[in-house]
């Protein structure tokens, strides 16, 4: 598969040099951007165009994602979208409803935790019932520090929504109601930065989600996720590591950051896509957008909000 690669930053950069070394099957065959060096277009739509690729990346800003999605729906190339699918429920929906029209499965949405070991295994194990019916979830999303660009609404929109889409996939379950609530800022977090927060995703099956971002948590970057079910529990463990024992302490790493805790998942995610195996869709892209943009209403109102979906 030639891929072309729209968007040279970290996520573009990443998703080019996994493709190029790591996933069989795939080769680059151009990247777009408008100010990298060596990025054989500055625009991406040149880049759907070219008749050398054969699938398409989209790793540039969110507020691009849809514009591309529909362009390589038009030209008939699969599509891997970096999340978010699209900065808004109605653009998201936009592309759903391209896609139906088009009659072919062609959108993927990066929401790569569905291919990281731990949370495979975690639903494999819950799909077996090794738990019994899922009641709650309790999940941890901590960030050591963000950009200065980084907004309050964006620690719903652009992290939370990690586990928005998590929640989805590991229940099989539609999130009915959202309600967002934030404690007195961390005196890390910028001046103005609600953070952290705290969302109960309410399902239509009557279970509920809590998540915690914190995304100035300065320590590490700690995600934990542990569903409770009528007999037991199954939790989230960081990836494999070592322990330090010395001086009557023990000591073991936590991850730096998204691209160290979650490399096996990104790989992992384009060797599925390449195959044409699974992945989140349009409509999870769709579905996550419009709970996000719930929570954001939340956070602003103070009181809950409901999720509805077309
Ligand atoms: C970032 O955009 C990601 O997608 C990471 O997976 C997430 O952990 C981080 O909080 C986001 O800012």
């Amino acid at each position: 598969m030639n891929v072309g690669v729209i968007g040279a930053g970290l996520m573009g950069s990443t998703h080019a040099r996994l493709l190029a070394r790591e996933v069989s099957g795939a080769s680059v065959a151009a990247v777009a951007d408008p100010v990298a060096p060596g990025a054989v277009y500055a625009d991406g739509f040149d880049l759907i165009a070219d008749p050398a690729v054969d699938a398409v990346v989209v790793a540039s800003p969110a507020a691009t994602h849809e514009r591309y999605v529909l362009a390589c729906l038009e030209a008939g190339k699969p599509v891997l979208c970096e999340k978010p699918l699209a900065t808004s429920a109605a653009a998201a929906l936009r592309i759903v409803e391209a896609e139906r029209a088009l009659g072919r499965d062609l959108v993927t949405v990066g929401f790569m935790r569905r291919f990281d070991p731990g949370y495979v295994d975690l639903k494999a194990r819950l799909d077996a019932g090794e738990i019994g019916t899922p009641l709650l979830m309790h999940c941890v999303h901590r960030n050591v520090s963000v950009h200065d660009f980084f907004d309050s609404a964006m620690i719903l929109t652009d992290s939370a929504v990690h586990e928005i889409d998590v929640a989805r996939w590991l229940l099989e379950d539609e999130i009915t109601r959202v309600t967002v609530l934030a404690p007195r800022p961390s005196g890390r977090a910028r001046p103005g930065l609600r953070d952290p927060q705290l969302v109960l995703l309410e399902t239509a099956a009557g279970r509920i989600v809590d998540v915690e971002a914190f995304v100035s948590a300065g320590y590490a970057y700690d995600i934990r996720c542990e569903v409770v079910g009528e007999d037991g529990t199954l939790e989230l463990l960081a990836p494999a590591t070592v322990a330090l024992r010395t001086g009557l302490a023990e000591r073991a790493a936590i991850a730096a950051g998204f691209e160290q805790r979650f490399a096996a998942a990104y790989r992992h995610e384009l060797q599925a896509w390449v195959a044409g195996r699974g992945g989140a869709t349009a409509w999870d892209g769709y579905a996550a957008a419009a709970v996000a943009e719930a929570a954001v209403a939340s956070l602003e109102s103070g009181r809950p909000v409901d999720v509805r979906l077309a």
